[in-house]
């Protein structure tokens, strides 16, 4: 049988196999797709061979294209001659086994088959949106023409992965196999089944029509999440093709609109930002034989909005989770906003109610240590204090199993001086969560000075495990997310003390693609959060910079949304942000009592001003050794404070702008605002040596 080092062909009989194997998930690396084309070619010159079965070896089926491929000048095989091509012309049936995953052109290559059949555990998609670009191997064209136009532009706008019980249903499948059903002896025999069938079920020979109004209704319907990208629209273009064009024209139409994505701006970042988000979970200074912990009974002390919802991570991936407070009135309160939280989901239709009973039943409130001492992980989420903390660390030390975990949410606390509590720092290490914790993806491990290595590994693994992208930190004021945030918070006020206004600034970052303007984010998560850590600050750094019209403001009582009033004015119940003109007026005040000289301001300058800052800083972590690559720093503002994922990352975006320019920039500043835009000692040979920020050596994690 013909064999290549990437794709194989077997024989079962009358059955021929053609088996894709290239590690870890089957993408369509190099030699795949020509190997599928000749087995094929050779399975059908072959008269003994009456049908065939497509499946992978190892985890899944195929993953879809090999990412790594695109904007580079790989050979793409003209149209006609691509596997989806031959699978056409096959005069005998090509059943598609899928196991894993059938992603992109995993999944396009199933639709080219004449028969789909999925072990339940299989999940099928077109996510190539989630990466700038679209389905390109006849996806757009063949998955309406089974599941529906309105259907397929839901998947192919979304890019979600569909559980195969519900692709049966939509008509991607043929047939879900029975749990524990051996895939490979269950294809043949289907297979055989089919042999004789014809006409042929070929996909592209359905036809598919379309109220042509469901089209301008889709792209109403993504413009806000779809804002400033090109792709999505273009996915909606290509279906709109399918409806309204014969196949083969559809196929020119979708290629047309692929070229266009491939090598866009919007696909480069994505693409970076997937590849950034694989990397961020490799911990190059920890030692490759050591395993985490497969923890299995965790618990979270401190029943807040954070413990709360750091909870509800845990049972939302199936894990019974304990949880206690200091007070049952305190535990009562928390469970009531958990029932909350989860009953507000079911109400947007975004969580069915028995799955909301199901993970509510997960969550188990105890009164006290004693009940979570046989736990082998803790997650410590009380009040952001450590006066607070070192107490219930000593105390968890104390109670709980000798090799449990300690882990702690802290936001920027020491996780040294918590450790220190403990007779057991090596297993002490921070878990940071972001509000909502339930919702937000990004788990911030800090890493203490005695962390273990299987400590710091079960804590990343640990995040994974429930749903989050796990970041390695240094033990670092803020730790990288919010000290890297930090220039940016005071930037923003500072630029109201110059002449701005928190309207000008949050429209500024809206348009540049944030789901919301960092001042409306601050009437959010609550103005008197920010002002307990100015205080902690300014107490320990005489020439911290204070931020009196932020400081006057809580002062006032204007806490944000929770008191009606923060940045902007809330009318009652209703939390959209209305610029105030009471704020305005506070701005003037404070701005004439520093005589601080008034000026316009381009947007451009805003957002510079506001990303620069946090760009340095970065800079700064990355040359003082507290975190390991800048592409890391992307990932954490990519998922922890909403930066547009279509510009990839803080970095990379600072990239675009080229480190030569950023420094320069930076450097002018320096000399016009003093010390707080002093240019870091790594961005400063980043300039000097052209080199970008994503290829700085970060000094050793410290
Ligand atoms: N190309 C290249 N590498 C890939 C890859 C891909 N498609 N998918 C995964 N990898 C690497 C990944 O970088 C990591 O590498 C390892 O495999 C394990 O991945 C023509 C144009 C399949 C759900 O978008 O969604 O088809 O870090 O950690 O959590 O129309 O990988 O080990 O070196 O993510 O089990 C469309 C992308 C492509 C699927 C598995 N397909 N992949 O998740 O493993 S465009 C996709 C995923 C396309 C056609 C178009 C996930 C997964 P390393 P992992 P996982």
């Amino acid at each position: 049988m013909s064999e290549s080092p990437v794709v194989r062909l077997e024989k079962d009989g009358d059955v021929a196999l053609i088996i894709v194997n290239y590690p870890p998930v089957n993408a369509l690396g190099p030699g795949v797709a020509d190997g599928i084309v000749d087995c094929l070619n050779k399975a059908n010159a072959d008269p003994s061979v009456k049908s065939l079965v497509l499946m992978g070896d190892g985890r899944s089926f195929i993953a879809g294209a090999d990412i790594r491929g695109f904007g580079t000048n790989r050979k793409r095989p003209p149209i006609g001659q691509r596997t989806y091509d031959v699978m056409d012309a096959s005069p005998k049936p090509i059943v598609a086994a899928i196991h894993g995953y059938a992603l992109g052109g995993g999944l396009e290559n199933a639709m080219g088959c004449h028969y789909r059949i999925a072990v339940p555990s299989a999940k099928v998609g077109l996510p190539e949106v989630l990466i700038g670009i679209l389905p390109g191997g006849g996806g757009t064209q063949r998955l309406p023409r089974l599941v529906g136009a309105q259907t397929a532009l839901e998947m192919i706008t979304s890019g979600r992965h569909v559980p195969a019980p519900e692709a049966r249903k939509l008509g991607i499948l043929d047939e879900v196999l029975p749990e524990g059903t051996d895939l490979r002896s269950a294809a043949v025999a289907y297979a055989r089944k089919v042999a004789d069938v014809r006409p042929l079920p070929r996909v592209r020979d359905k036809s598919v029509t379309a109220d042509p109004a469901i089209f301008d209704a889709m792209r109403k319907s993504i413009a806000r999440r779809a804002r400033n990208q090109t792709a999505p629209y273009h996915c909606i273009a290509a279906v709109e093709a399918a409806c309204t064009m014969d196949f083969e024209a559809g196929i020119r139409r979708e290629n047309e609109l692929f070229l266009e994505l491939e090598n866009a701006d919007e696909a480069k970042a994505l693409r970076y930002a997937f590849f950034a988000e694989r990397e961020v979970a490799k911990l190059p200074d920890l030692p490759k034989d050591v395993a985490p912990y497969e923890f299995k009974d965790p618990a979270v002390i401190g029943a807040g909005t954070m413990g709360g919802g750091i909870a509800m991570s845990f049972a939302d991936f199936g894990y019974d989770v304990k949880i206690m407070d200091a007070t049952q009135e305190a535990l009562d309160r928390g469970m009531e906003r958990i029932k909350a939280n989860y009953a507000t989901s079911v109400k947007r239709g975004s969580l069915a109610q028995e799955e909301m009973e199901r993970r509510l039943a997960r969550i188990h409130p105890v009164a006290g240590y004693d009940d979570i001492k046989d736990c082998d992980v803790v997650v410590e989420a009380v009040f952001e204090r450590m006066d607070v903390k070192k107490p219930v660390f000593a105390k968890l030390d104390e109670v709980m199993r000798p090799d449990a975990f300690l882990f702690s949410n802290t936001s920027a606390l020491d996780m040294d001086d918590l450790a220190s509590v403990t007779k057991r720092a090596d297993k002490v290490a921070g878990t940071h969560f972001f509000s909502p914790a339930n919702v937000m993806k990004l788990l911030e491990v800090v890493r203490p000075a005695e962390a273990s290595p299987q400590t710091l590994m079960t804590a990343m693994a640990l995040g994974r495990k429930i749903g989050k992208i796990s970041a390695m930190a240094g033990n670092t004021d803020g730790f990288v997310a919010n000290r890297s945030r930090a220039p940016f918070n005071s930037e923003m006020v500072i630029l109201l003390e110059e002449g701005c206004l928190p309207e000008q600034v949050d429209k500024v970052m809206v348009d540049f693609g944030y789901p919301m303007g960092p001042f409306a984010v601050g009437d959010l998560a609550g103005l008197d959060i920010g002002a307990e850590g100015r205080k902690r600050r300014a107490a320990a750094n005489p020439n911290y910079r204070k931020l009196p019209i932020a400081d006057k403001l809580v002062e006032m009582g204007r806490y944000g949304q929770k008191t009606g009033a923060g940045w902007y004015r809330y009318e009652k119940g209703d939390r959209t942000p209305h610029p105030d003109p009471e704020v305005a007026a506070i701005i003037k005040q404070v701005a004439a009592e520093m005589g601080v000289p008034q000026k316009d301001f381009t947007d451009t300058e805003i957002l510079q001003r506001l990303l620069f800052s946090s760009v340095n800083e970065a800079c700064r972590i990355l040359e003082e050794g507290k975190a390991y690559r800048a592409s890391d720093v992307d990932v954490m503002w990519l998922h922890g404070f909403g930066f547009p994922r279509y510009r990839g990352g803080l970095m990379y975006w600072a990239d675009g702008i080229g480190v030569k320019n950023v420094y320069n920039q930076i450097a002018a500043w320096h000399q016009q605002y003093g010390e707080r835009w002093a240019p870091s000692k790594l961005l400063r040979e980043l300039a000097e040596t052209n080199t970008p920020f994503r290829q700085a050596k970060p000094a050793p994690f410290a």
